[in-house]
């Protein structure tokens, strides 16, 4: 389609010259038409509303292209916020990419932080359980020993209450004050609830040296030379007679009576008279 321009208005000449603009693929001029030209001069009016229409047009198109001007701007600009935008949103992306990531990690290492405590916790727990365990039963242990050792000092106190009595591997001893004969001394211990000291071990008979004095035993050959017993009437097994004793029995010396003599060393005794006075060591042993 073709419009046309009426360059009356432009020129001053209405009708004269029309120049053609074309706005369409057609060069068809409508004055080519004899129809139109042909009432082109005697119809003023209707030319002027084609002029006036064009005029329209012409400002329809420049508002068109000012549109498009106006929209271009506003999808550039639109295009340049949405790429910011964009990029600022992808930066967000990362950051929070990375801080899950980062938070992830430090998830897990509070996990694996939290799974060592509760083990840490449960080790702790069962030390806790066996030491409380232990506890118990060292109070309990502590209490019987309490007990037994006040059931020991009552029995001590009811049957042993003399001074001077020394406790030795489950017996009471005393160590004399003064000396006496062999059977004055018996009856001393007998009289205290105990009998001269009879040796069974080592042990005894180095407790007894202790001492460091000469002290009767409980131990004679009177019943019979030569065959050594002791008070409970048992036999003489082991002994710690020193060099060269017992001697009672050469020349008739009537040595029946044993005695400490040497206590400086382990083979001590010596067969003596048993009417030398002497001090003496009584034997009370405890019941179990
Ligand atoms: C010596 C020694 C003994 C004896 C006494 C008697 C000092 O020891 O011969 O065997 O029994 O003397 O006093
Ligand atoms: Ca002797």
């Amino acid at each position: 389609m073709d419009v046309y321009v009426n360059e009356e208005e432009l020129s001053g000449y209405p009708g004269k010259r029309i120049k053609r603009m074309s706005l369409g693929k057609s060069s068809e001029s409508i004055y080519d038409n004899p129809m139109i030209h042909s009432l082109e001069p005697d119809r003023i009016g209707p030319a002027r509303s084609v002029a006036g229409d064009v005029r329209k047009g012409s400002r329809r198109a420049a508002v068109v292209c000012l549109l498009c001007l106006l929209l271009m701007i506003g999808l550039i600009t639109l295009s340049c916020l949405f790429s910011k935008g964009n990029t600022e949103w992808k930066m967000k992306m990362a950051q929070l990419q990375t801080s899950y990531k980062n938070l992830t990690k430090e998830q897990d290492q509070l996990q694996t932080s939290y799974n060592n405590l509760v083990e840490e916790r449960d080790q702790l727990q069962s030390s806790y359980n066996f030491l409380n365990e232990a506890q118990v039963q060292l109070h309990k242990g502590a209490a019987d020993m309490t007990k037994k050792i006040q059931d020991l000092q009552t029995k001590l106190q009811e049957h042993y209450p003399q001074h001077g009595w020394t406790y030795f591997s489950g017996s009471l001893y005393y160590i004399s004050s003064t000396e006496k004969t062999w059977e004055e001394s018996r009856l001393d211990c007998q009289q205290r609830g105990a009998d001269l000291v009879i040796i069974n071990s080592k042990e005894e008979q180095d407790f007894v040296r202790r001492f460091q004095k000469l002290l009767w035993i409980g131990l004679t050959d009177r019943e019979t030379e030569g065959t050594w017993k002791w008070v409970d009437g048992t036999l003489l097994t082991t002994s710690y007679w020193a060099p060269r004793e017992p001697n009672g029995h050469i020349f008739h010396r009537h040595e029946d009576c044993a005695e400490i003599q040497n206590y400086k060393a382990e083979k001590s005794w010596n067969d003596i008279s048993c009417y030398g006075k002497k001090f003496w060591i009584c034997e009370k042993t405890l019941p179990p």
